[in-house]
């Protein structure tokens, strides 16, 4: 599904950027963002917008998993791409994401919601440890209408959850708001919740209101490593696709859900009550 093109590992593309400069590195990730007009972040409640009943936070983390070394591929791999790229954010976690601009466009790739800075003594061996909850937001703002590809590594280490959330706001959390529109939007998210000290399980939700969630793909069963997942939506067609390393999660319709009347139109990596470790993200948002 990574089709055409191709596109350098975060690392990579940053040690080209600095080594051979700007004219260099957008010839290897594609053409250049547009600019965009963008306002500095507004103060918004961490929460806001994800599944706010969910967010308080709940007992404390038993930080007993033994942490694993980073995992990121080799400097030098390169994988293709899977369309024209319009915008596209990454994050390997080797530095605080707030700080990068690997598209060049003068703005931050990412921000915490809310505008605190990034908990960098989270960030070790190349993975954000978050025992924060904070949301971790691409930038700048974009209603996701064209078709969009996630790949994310993430897996949950806090307290197991038994039984798990129905709602699946809980572990470690990849959300995405696609075609976002005055008239309502399409929630996407996917979690990795941790059911055993040595099982986790991977699921896909959409929304047909704020309150009510939908599972839309999965469960499925995992070890207690880190989980990629990729995830293909295509908001005109309203279908999503997902796969769990390696392996198809099948692909099913994504339900639109009334508005928000909130901005939240962005990606997030959250780990909304207990331990979630994040070791390598990426956006594509393809031009139409
Ligand atoms: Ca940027
Ligand atoms: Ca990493």
């Amino acid at each position: 599904m990574w089709g055409r093109g191709t596109y350098l590992v975060p690392a990579a593309a940053c040690a080209l950027l600095c080594a051979c400069g700007r004219a260099g590195f957008d010839r290897l990730i594609g053409d250049a963002a547009p600019a965009v007009d963008a306002p500095a972040p507004t103060s918004r409640d961490r929460t806001q917008g994800l599944e706010s009943n969910d967010a308080g936070g709940d007992a404390a983390p038993v930080p007993d998993a033994a942490p694993a070394a980073d995992a990121d591929p080799a400097p030098d791999a390169a994988v293709a791409l899977p369309c024209q790229v319009d915008r596209q954010w990454q994050a390997d976690f080797s530095s605080d994401p707030t700080q990068q601009d690997l598209d060049g466009d003068g703005l931050g790739d990412w921000v915490i919601r809310g505008g605190s800075p990034f908990p960098t003594a989270e960030l070790q061996a190349g993975l954000w440890r978050s025992a924060s909850g904070l949301a971790l937001d691409t930038y700048p703002k974009l209603n996701f209408t064209a078709p969009t590809h996630v790949m994310v590594r993430m897996r949950h280490t806090g307290t197991p959850s038994s039984p798990v959330k129905a709602s699946g706001f809980e572990g470690a959390v990849f959300w995405i708001n696609v075609d976002y529109a005055s008239d309502g939007l399409q929630a996407l998210y996917a979690s990795v919740v941790r059911t055993t000290d040595t099982t986790q399980v991977v699921r896909v939700f959409g929304k047909t209101t704020n309150s009510n969630t939908v599972q839309i793909l999965g469960p499925r069963d995992v070890g207690a490593d880190f989980v990629q997942l990729e995830l293909t939506v295509d908001p005109a067609a309203d279908t999503v696709s997902a796969v769990v390393d390696g392996t198809s999660l099948g692909s099913t319709t994504l339900p639109r859900q009334t508005p928000l009347n909130n901005d939240d139109r962005f990606a997030t990596l959250i780990a909304p009550s207990t331990q979630g470790e994040f070791d390598e993200v990426r956006v594509i948002h393809c031009q139409p």
